[in-house]
């Protein structure tokens, strides 16, 4: 019972977090703040959307943790803790391209439990419970069923500081050749969604935060995605690589190298 109850807040609060983001960008996002660097944005819309689902995440789990990308840091005692990105897709965000989402999921430490990833411009609402399959406006999805990485379509992402990006762009360097094509949307959230259903075949990505990937990662696994680190070892946000079976090790092998 408690994980049908805890995916269905999840539901709820990414719905409400991504409608209320949606309006407030509407009212215009104000003046930008910046955090890692020149390009690091954050708004006015992000930081009201966080203070409103932690307000009722904290008023319906008051014992547990929560850990938000604007700031939000509760410590709980009840073992659960929530991992919550109210706007994954920030620039995007701020330049009114569609590719954003609010990002909802608990964990407890096996890992998350159930997550939802709401995304407004499309009203898809992603969302899975461990070992209860993932869904799409409540239909069950499944990842692509593709065999060899030369006919793979990948997404990834880059970081917010140049010298990063440069290493990644290396790395995208070395695999291109071997793929169909890549993909950048802009949000690691919406990316690994992207694999559950089969718009893209996998996605990789470094230096990332747990907000990002908590709930993407758990809901492209329970579409049938297999998830590890570069190296092969469990999945963390220092980085990853989610992909439809039949070419995730073809992958991870070139990105690894
Ligand atoms: C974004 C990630 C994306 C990454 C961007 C950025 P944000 O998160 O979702 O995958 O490539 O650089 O980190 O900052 O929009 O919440």
């Amino acid at each position: 019972m408690r994980d049908t109850s805890l995916l269905q807040l999840c539901i709820s609060l990414a719905r409400q977090g991504g409608e209320h983001a949606a309006r407030c960008r509407e009212r215009g996002i104000g003046d930008l703040g910046y955090k890692s660097s020149a390009t690091d944005v954050v708004t006015e819309c992000d930081r009201s959307t966080e203070t409103l689902i932690v307000s009722r995440i904290r008023a319906e789990r008051p014992d547990d943790s929560i850990l938000a990308e604007e700031g939000a840091d509760h410590l709980g005692n009840s073992g659960l803790i929530w991992h919550l990105d109210p706007i994954d897709g920030t620039t995007n965000f701020v330049y009114g391209w569609p590719a954003w989402c609010t990002s909802v999921a608990v964990a407890d430490a096996q890992g998350s439990i159930a997550g939802a990833v709401y995304v407004p411009a499309a009203q898809e609402l992603f969302s899975a419970s461990r070992g209860g399959g993932a869904t799409l406006n409540g239909l069950a999805i499944s990842c692509n069923s593709v065999k060899h990485l030369s006919q793979a379509l990948i997404a990834t992402g880059f970081g917010y500081a140049a010298p990063r990006r440069e290493a990644q762009v290396q790395r995208l360097c070395s695999l291109i050749g071997s793929i169909r094509d890549i993909r950048r949307g802009g949000s690691a959230a919406l990316d690994l969604c992207y694999v559950a259903c089969g718009r893209v075949d996998a996605y990789y990505e470094d230096n990332l935060n747990s907000w990002d990937i908590a709930a993407g990662d758990l809901i492209a696994r329970e579409a049938g995605a297999t998830s590890t680190a570069f190296d092969g070892g469990p999945t963390t946000a220092a980085d990853l690589v989610v992909a439809a079976p039949g070419i995730h090790s073809q992958l991870r092998a070139l990105i690894a190298d």
